[in-house]
């Protein structure tokens, strides 16, 4: 609630051409009168950039005609029957009070209005802020038309462009040569951000060997996330794909040819392919680079990129937007592994590694295994042979058991969760007993449980049939995960 007011306050004096409504403290009565065309309702879009303090937040309306008016709404809360502004004659949005308007303006000839405010540094990151497109049409004034209202976390202020040296970011993922839809509107590449904290690309300048764009909107790659930048941003036209950013014109050759991100005269990232020599080339398939391999410099190199083999939308192969398996096929397979070789994963992307002594957050393991499936395994340190495996789908795999002793079954194993107790698995029909650590000892060898402790993986009992292991340094425990 404190939040909310001092954003309130702070735009209602003004950073930029803000209206100065005052916060409505009750709604009124509506006097409006719902329109008899039930498409009006649903054909306006409103789109909202990433918010965070100090952000420019771009505001577009989709679906408005030539000439009529646009307002935008604003509110730190929602509901389905919220109070009206007289301004807006009476028409009531789906926002509580207080709210105020944000932005108003006329929708241009190819029927978008859009609009762009800088939001406040004082905004509480984390919090909740609503919008909401309210259009003026015919002669009657205000109508019901309105869009659905967008709701936006504000998120940390990212890292701007302006601050990345080399390695901040990685090229990983390029489809040169598309094959379902034409070059012009289908190629596109991904980016990866390393490090902990978002980035802003705006600023940001694409070049290859004879074309350059400069991003010149707000574009957020999370921490350790993936944006996709395209030459076309219509779904209906770039072959399915859902892009960060749509930079027009700079086309990627299909032999020989460079993409390369530069912050002013520093180089962020470059790859240089060839016309399948070192870097394979397939029509109608994106080059990836082996997700166990994600570097600025080694991706300079052919041998670790690989084709990719699964579709999207259009039908050709490429995963725009998700991170990539490892090179090669996803080892797959139904209940338990034992001395399973690293060798033979193949696809599957390492995502956690630490040892029986380490501690590491969930969420944080979570986000970074962020591939359909997980994969539970340990060794002894640094061995290449994994002592026991088994995955599922993450749901199965981060089924919570709470601490019972009551298995989850997928894939043939037993699978166990908990954020405060312990997570394993054990051989399909074996039962568990959790102290907190699954204790039981027949089929030894085919169970893994690791401790948790307030959202952590703490310590760990087990490895196979190797048992005392908490505040082991010498035993690893790893998660793989992989898109099937
Ligand atoms: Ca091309
Ligand atoms: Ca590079
Ligand atoms: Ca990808």
């Amino acid at each position: 609630m404190t939040a909310r007011i001092a954003l309130i306050s702070l735009w209602a004096s003004g950073c930029t051409a803000i209206q100065a409504d005052a916060p409505l403290a009750e709604p009124p009565a509506t006097s409006a009168t719902p329109s008899a065309d039930p498409l009006w309702r649903s054909e306006l879009t409103l789109e909202v950039s990433p918010a965070f303090p100090g952000a420019t937040v771009e505001f577009e309306v989709l679906g408005a005609g030539a000439g009529e008016e646009v307002y935008i709404a604003r509110s730190g809360a929602r509901t389905g029957a919220g109070p009206c502004l007289g301004t807006m004659d009476g028409l009531c949005l789906d926002l509580r009070s207080p709210l105020t308007v944000q932005a108003s303006g006329t929708v241009e000839a190819d029927g978008v209005y859009r609009v762009s405010q800088t939001l406040p540094w004082s905004v509480s990151v984390g919090s909740d802020i609503y919008f909401q497109a309210v259009l003026v049409r015919g002669d009657t004034g205000f109508d019901w038309l309105k869009s659905e209202v967008a709701e936006v976390e504000v998120i940390e202020t990212p890292r701007s462009a302006s601050d990345l040296r080399a390695g901040d970011l990685v090229i990983t993922e390029i489809m040169v040569r598309p094959a379902a839809v034409a070059s012009e509107a289908g190629e596109w590449f991904e980016v990866y951000n390393p490090n902990s904290k978002g980035v802003d690309l705006d600023g940001l300048m694409l070049s290859t060997a004879t074309a350059t764009v400069v991003v010149d909107e707000t574009v957020v790659i999370p921490g350790r996330g993936v944006a996709v930048l395209a030459s076309h941003g219509s779904i209906a036209a770039n072959g399915g794909i859902d892009v960060d950013y749509a930079y027009g014109s700079l086309p990627l050759d299909d032999l020989w040819g460079e993409l390369q991100l530069w912050n002013g005269g520093t180089l962020v990232d470059g790859v240089a392919w060839d016309d399948g020599t070192e870097f394979e080339d397939v029509a109608g398939a994106s080059k990836y680079l082996d997700g166990n391999i994600v570097d600025a410099d080694r991706n300079d190199l052919g041998e670790h990129w690989c084709t990719s083999d699964k579709t999207y939308a259009s039908g050709d192969y490429g995963t725009p937007g998700v991170r990539n398996n490892g090179c090669g096929p996803v080892l797959e397979f139904t209940g338990v592994l034992t001395d399973l070789r690293l060798s033979e994963l193949g696809g599957w992307r390492r995502c956690f590694k630490g040892t029986y002594a380490n501690s590491k957050d969930l969420d944080v393991i979570a986000a970074n295994c962020d591939g359909s499936h997980l994969l539970l395994t340990c060794r002894k340190k640094d061995d290449t042979v994994l002592t026991v495996a088994a995955y599922a789908g993450r749901e199965h795999v981060l089924y919570d058991t709470d601490t019972s002793n009551i298995t989850h079954r997928a894939n043939g194993v037993e699978w166990y969760f908990d954020q405060s107790w312990s997570w394993g698995f054990a051989d399909e029909g074996s039962t568990v007993y959790r102290n907190s650590c699954d204790t039981e000892s027949g089929d030894a060898e085919q169970r893994l449980c690791w401790h948790t402790s307030a959202s952590r993986v703490t310590g760990g009992w087990r490895c196979g049939s190797t048992t005392s292991l908490n505040s082991s340094s010498d035993w690893e425990r790893l998660v793989y995960t992989a898109d099937l």
